[in-house]
């Protein structure tokens, strides 16, 4: 009985480690083929020499037709050439990590042809020192995409293509950054001799610094998301209509407005800083939420037509808030801004904003001032400002708000032409005889 379960045992444990590590002795049915790859299974991709992809009278290489081609090495242009000219739809391009080199005459480090050419994909390298722009596509390659790029010191970065990703323009001269493309991701555009970005375009987690002029410049509609204008010698944002900027930064921009957005456009989370020009310019029908705008030369937020909503504005240049005409301030602070906290023109509500002071220097600033008619300005707050309310326009509704210690002098709290719609003035501290729902408070002069 022993010597049977031992065998049975035995029996069990050779079929496991037959099953285990034996491979099958039986040759394979039919022709014996070999099975180390090819060449082109091993690299399906084209090389781009001499041999493959010939040059032209204006290129070092060129490629001809559709298909996935790479570098072998650095190419250096020649006078005239470009190092890689696209003359094909359907065409990737990958730089491999090296280099395309310029030099003096040469002309770009690719260029396309004189035809339209669409889907081309360029990626993966380094495109400098060509006399005209790094990467040259032009309105002829349709649906271009560029990622992961190095573009320095060209006499333009790019011009053309459509969809960027990973790739840094920098230290290229007056032909700028990016010139053109309708989707930028975390790319970068340093120290350009002109504009850092020059599309209407989804722009996403980009930066804009030093560069010669303004930082993005879409006169378009554009989006952006998380980007940075810092440090250039414009503008930081300069976009055009229906625009929407969300959680922006621009700061330090040295000649224009840090953020100016057209018509219709929403600004969104955003700061604006020691620009020198406006903190926040939008047109008409826009909407600016949750910003801030902060040591700006001229005003901190200035709008045509626009909604203001919980935003900050403090020590600019100018007025903290302005606003034209049929707006809506509201739950803002201004603060120590060189003109008036809040500023309206006509037909516009101001509603429970902070403005404390406003005015700090020579010229008078007021917590609040009314230039026009027909607006409302309800439950604010003006403290330490010349003046608190400067209502200087008629046929306007002010009531339930407060003022204190503008400069000191009680008359300087409300300033109130006669033809208002004005709420008793009480300095009432108990709040118990001035039974108007309506009254403005402080300490009193009646205007
Ligand atoms: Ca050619
Ligand atoms: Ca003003
Ligand atoms: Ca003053």
């Amino acid at each position: 009985m022993y010597a049977f379960s031992r065998g049975i045992g035995v029996l069990i444990l050779c079929v496991l480690v037959g099953r285990a590590g034996a491979g099958d002795l039986n040759p394979p049915v039919g022709p014996i083929t070999p099975t180390m790859k090819t060449l082109v299974e091993v690299e399906p991709r084209i090389a781009v020499t001499a041999v493959n992809t010939p040059g032209d009278a204006d290129s070092v290489f060129k490629i001809t037709s559709p298909g996935s081609y790479y570098l072998v090495g650095n190419v250096t242009g020649a006078a005239g050439k470009s190092a890689v000219e696209i003359a094909s739809d359907n065409v990737t391009l990958d730089l491999m990590g090296f280099d395309l080199i310029g030099v003096g005459g040469a002309v770009s480090g690719v260029s396309v042809d004189a035809d339209l050419h669409e889907n081309i994909v360029i990626r993966n390298g380094r495109v400098r020192d060509w006399p005209g722009y790094g990467i040259g596509l032009g309105p002829n390659a349709r649906n271009a995409v560029l990622m992961d790029l190095h573009i320095v010191n060209n006499f333009g970065g790019v011009v053309g293509g459509t969809v960027f990703a990973r790739c840094i323009a920098r230290g290229n001269a007056g032909g700028g950054g990016f010139f053109g493309g309708a989707q930028f991701t975390d790319c970068q555009a340093i120290q350009n001799g002109a504009v850092g970005y020059t599309a209407s375009a989804t722009f996403e987690r980009c930066l804009a610094q030093s560069n010669s002029g303004t930082g993005f410049a879409s006169s378009g509609s554009s989006t952006f998301l998380s980007c940075t204008a810092v440090g250039n010698f414009g503008a930081g944002f300069s976009c055009g209509v229906t625009s929407t900027l969300t959680d922006c930064v621009a700061a330090g921009n040295t000649s224009g407005d840090g953020i100016a957005v057209g018509d219709h456009s929403t600004v969104t989370g955003c700061v604006s800083r020691s620009n020198v020009g406006r903190g926040i310019f939008a047109g008409s029908g826009c909407v600016i939420d949750d910003c801030q705008a902060v040591g700006n030369t001229g005003d901190g937020i200035a709008v045509t037509e626009g909604n203001i909503t919980g935003c900050t504005s403090r020590s600019n240049g100018s007025d903290g808030i302005s606003a034209s005409s049929r707006s809506i301030i509201q739950r803002c602070t201004a603060l120590s801004n060189s003109g008036d906290g809040v500023q309206v023109n006509s037909g516009s509500r101001v509603v429970d904003n902070t403005c404390d002071g406003n005015g700090p220097a020579a010229a008078t600033g007021s917590g609040v001032h009314v230039l026009g008619n027909d607006n409302r300005v309800e439950g604010n707050n003006c403290t330490n400002n010349d003046v608190g309310f400067d209502i200087a326009g008629g046929a306007n509704l002010i009531r339930g708000n407060f003022a204190r210690n503008n400069t000191g002098d009680p008359c300087n709290n409300y300033v109130v032409v006669a033809g208002n719609w004005f709420g008793t003035l009480t300095n009432d501290t108990t709040l118990n005889t001035d039974k108007n729902p309506h009254a403005n408070f402080g300490p009193d002069c009646i205007p």
